[in-house]
């Protein structure tokens, strides 16, 4: 029995990863039905009759809807400086998303030829100084400095329409530049028609054909589950009076002790309210 990875899906011919290697691998109909493969998956494969079967699925550490790919390690969350608008509040809506799904989110900052340098280090200083792996990049640069990021992990994109996800791509690696386009195909295609179903490789690493996360997903999210997943919050919260603390009106609040001290960023306080207050709506 090899240990492989999942890598493409065309209907039962399913592209595995072993060391280094692709082969095609088929799955036993009864292990479709039972525990379908996506891409992704660490699976068992077996040599039978000269043909790579997959015999198991191993437990995941996440699995993503759209687009249908598990086992993602992180998310690059992808913002422009200007054009659109650089926005904290879409920023933290879309690292809190990624935290309640065990992703690791890095967050990218594009078009900085854009803007002066003070801003661009106030906005860079708004993250790090909280812990989260920050990099601002421009098309215009030789290299955008984020070349290692990718090594042996499944990345995912978020960000929205013309942050310049695309442009990140073509110059990272000339020779995705088909797959880049397929991953345009795939978008412009629209999000119910396409099929989720490929990795492609990218810098000793993986990255899904089409990028995901939305503020709309807030209505799928539990409540008490993401004020406790907040990495900013992580190191107070168990501080909190009460063990369903939502840091919101309860007294004995670590969280907003924090706030008032500075330890925590008042930004990102403000963000997590409005996105409770999402939740909120949607479950009413
Ligand atoms: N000034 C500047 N413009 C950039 C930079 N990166 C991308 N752009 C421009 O921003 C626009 C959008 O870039 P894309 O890469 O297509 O953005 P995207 O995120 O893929 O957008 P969607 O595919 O619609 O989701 C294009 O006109 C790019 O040329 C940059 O570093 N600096
Ligand atoms: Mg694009
Ligand atoms: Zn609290």
């Amino acid at each position: 029995m090899e240990k492989a990875r999942i890598v493409k899906i065309v209907s039962n011919r399913y592209t595995v990863e072993l060391n280094g290697s692709m082969f095609v691998a088929v799955a036993m109909g009864k292990l479709r039905l039972r525990e379908k493969p996506v891409v992704g998956d660490f699976v068992e494969i077996e040599m039978l009759d000269e043909k790579w079967v997959i015999q198991k699925v191993l437990p995941r550490r996440n699995a993503l809807i759209r687009p249908l790919v598990a086992n993602v390690d992180q998310a690059l969350i992808v913002m422009s400086a200007k054009n659109p608008d650089f926005s904290y509040t879409l920023v933290d809506r879309l690292l809190f998303l990624v935290c309640t799904e065990a992703i690791d989110p890095v967050i990218i900052i594009t078009k900085k030829d854009l803007i002066d340098e003070q801003t661009l280090a106030t906005i860079i200083d708004e993250y790090k100084s909280s812990g989260y792996d920050i990099y601002a990049v421009s098309k215009y640069d030789d290299q955008l400095g984020i070349e290692s990021v990718f090594k042996d992990k499944i990345s995912v994109l978020a960000g929205q329409s013309g942050v310049g996800k695309s442009s990140i791509l073509n110059k990272l690696d000339a020779s995705l530049s088909i797959d880049t386009q397929e991953i345009s195909k795939a978008l412009g295609r629209g999000k119910h028609t396409t099929r989720h179903n490929q990795l492609f490789e990218i810098l000793g690493g993986w990255i899904a054909d089409t990028p995901g996360f939305s503020s709309l997903d807030f209505a799928h999210v539990d409540a008490l589950y993401l004020a406790q997943n907040i990495k900013d919050f992580k190191p107070y919260f168990e501080s909190c009076r009460f063990r369903n603390c939502m840091h919101v009106n309860e007294p004995g609040c670590a969280v907003k002790t924090h706030v008032e001290t500075g330890d925590i960023s008042k930004i990102r306080y403000k963000n997590y309210c409005e996105c409770l207050a999402l939740i909120e709506e949607d479950s009413r």
